[in-house]
């Protein structure tokens, strides 16, 4: 593209950072909190690195004005977390629980004290236990309304502070994970059941999303999308048909479903064709379009490149890194339709993520064009390994990675996408749901490990204060 000059950021723009509420909080018993699906899960050996949990996690819920009082340092604008549903409400429904409220309360009560936004995520995959085991979790329409009830109720109790929720955390991840590759709860392997799971899904976040709406609530609200954008190997013909199959396979079908109510065509008919499309009602139709989003979530971590991939060719089956031993990732791809390969072009991380900022500025672009919608980056991050020394954490890697990514979002700002906000991922370093807590995001170091909790002491990693430089200069310094 020609040179031009960057448009500097918005005055307001929200420069963030994320965390979720399993990864971070800790006590997943105390104070009348429910099981989650994923206190569950961690129990059966073998399913996390090195058996890792978040029981104790990094103690966020009895050290979160410590946590606090960093982001403040740091001079954050905004604070993305989510919300323990089993907390608010211990079966998942019924009666609430009022010490959760109170947590919440006084988190974003410390949070506006400093002026930092609190941006409030609903659902990130911690469902209560009760409803998995009452009816199946996703996979029954009566989660729509327990969903919706138990949203109305964080709306009721927080909207009057609360201007940015994210309604579902990258539904495309919690989907396939827990119904395709069977490595989060309920740990299935169906894709059928995979892709019913799915619509229900994006009905439960349509009807949140109308809720809001009827009930006159201020603010604004969208889903979070894992978008990982794709990029053909090569202009063969069959690589450019295969990188299409992709692109509607792992980004169209969830951001189209959100935006105009619908599932991309092709898509939709090779999962007919499969046997496996969803059971689409109706009524749903209309749901869905009476409950679309505000602005587009964007987490984005990395691209992937696509070759095609023959009928008895790879799958999702073979082997993912969860170790950080670098180039232990195997082939995958979805048999008939496309395969990932290496692109010749990216760096990797040790967990074999790709690093492409100019990946993101492409998320950026297509979301505006296709959607026509602001975007809010709600996590953007690298999982590296860290080390203390001298009660200090030299993360270069960090830095150039935050670097080169806040620069495209710069160079997107300047194509004409309407950016809301920046929120990093992660703001303390927490537990990473399958590679347990050795793969580190955060700007804030917490001293602990898979084997002990130490005394989770908080130390500032040099990318602290490069992004402490940012914010006070409003991305000028970059
Ligand atoms: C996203 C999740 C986050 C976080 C992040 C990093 O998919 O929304 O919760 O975990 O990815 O991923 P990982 O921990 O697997 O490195």
């Amino acid at each position: 593209m020609f040179h031009q000059k960057l448009v500097p950021f918005s005055k307001n723009f929200l420069w963030g950072s994320a965390s979720a509420a399993y990864q971070v909080e800790g006590a997943w018993n105390e104070d009348g909190k429910g099981l989650s699906v994923w206190d569950n899960f961690v129990q059966k050996p073998g399913t996390t690195f090195k058996n890792s949990n978040g029981n104790v996690a990094v103690d966020h819920y009895h050290r979160f004005k410590e946590d606090v009082a960093l982001m403040a340092e740091q001079g954050l604008k905004a604070y993305r977390f989510s919300i323990s549903w089993s907390r608010i409400l211990p079966n998942g429904k019924g009666t609430i629980n009022q010490k959760g409220l109170d947590f919440y309360n006084e988190l974003i009560d410390e949070l506006l004290k400093y002026d930092i936004e609190p941006i409030v995520t609903i659902y990130h995959w911690d469902l209560p236990q009760a409803l998995q085991d009452e009816y199946n979790g996703w996979e029954s329409r009566e989660i729509i309304e327990d969903f919706t009830a138990y949203a109305k109720i964080l709306f009721d109790a927080f909207s009057d502070r609360v201007r940015h929720w994210v309604s579902l955390n990258e539904q495309n991840v919690f989907i396939m994970h827990g119904y395709m590759l069977g490595s989060h709860p309920p740990a299935v392997q169906n894709l059928k059941r995979m892709y019913e799971a799915n619509h229900i899904a994006n009905l439960a976040n349509a009807s949140v999303i109308k809720a809001f709406r009827e009930g006159g609530y201020p603010g604004k609200i969208g889903p979070s999308f894992a978008y990982t954008p794709s990029y053909p190997v090569d202009c063969h013909p069959e690589n450019i048909i295969a990188n299409e199959n992709m692109a509607d396979y792992s980004a169209h079908f969830w951001m189209d479903v959100y935006v105009y109510g619908r599932y991309p065509k092709v898509m939709l008919t090779t999962l007919e064709k499969m046997g496996i499309a969803p059971t689409i009602l109706p009524t749903d139709t209309d749901l869905l379009k009476q409950g679309t989003p505000d602005f587009m979530g964007l987490n984005y971590y990395q691209s992937v490149t696509i070759a095609s991939n023959p009928l008895d060719g790879v799958s999702f089956s073979g082997k993912a890194n969860y170790s950080g031993e670098k180039g232990t990732t195997q082939e995958a791809g979805m048999p008939g339709l496309f395969k990932m390969v290496s692109n010749p072009y990216l760096e990797k991380t040790n967990w074999d993520w790709t690093i492409d900022p100019n990946g993101l500025r492409v998320c950026l672009r297509r979301i505006s064009s296709r959607y026509n919608l602001p975007v809010l980056i709600t996590e953007n991050g690298l999982g590296e390994f860290d080390t203390l020394e001298d009660g200090k954490i030299h993360d270069n890697e960090r830095i150039n990675y935050l670097h080169s990514h806040c620069l495209a979002i710069q160079e997107a700002i300047t194509d004409g996408v309407e950016v809301i906000g920046y929120c990093t991922w992660s703001f303390t370093d927490l537990l990473s749901w399958l590679n347990g807590y050795q793969k580190r995001y955060g700007f804030v170091y917490v001293d602990r490990d898979e084997n002990s909790e130490k005394e989770l002491k908080r130390y500032k990693k040099d990318s602290f204060y490069w992004y402490q430089q940012v914010i006070k200069s409003n991305g000028q310094s970059l």
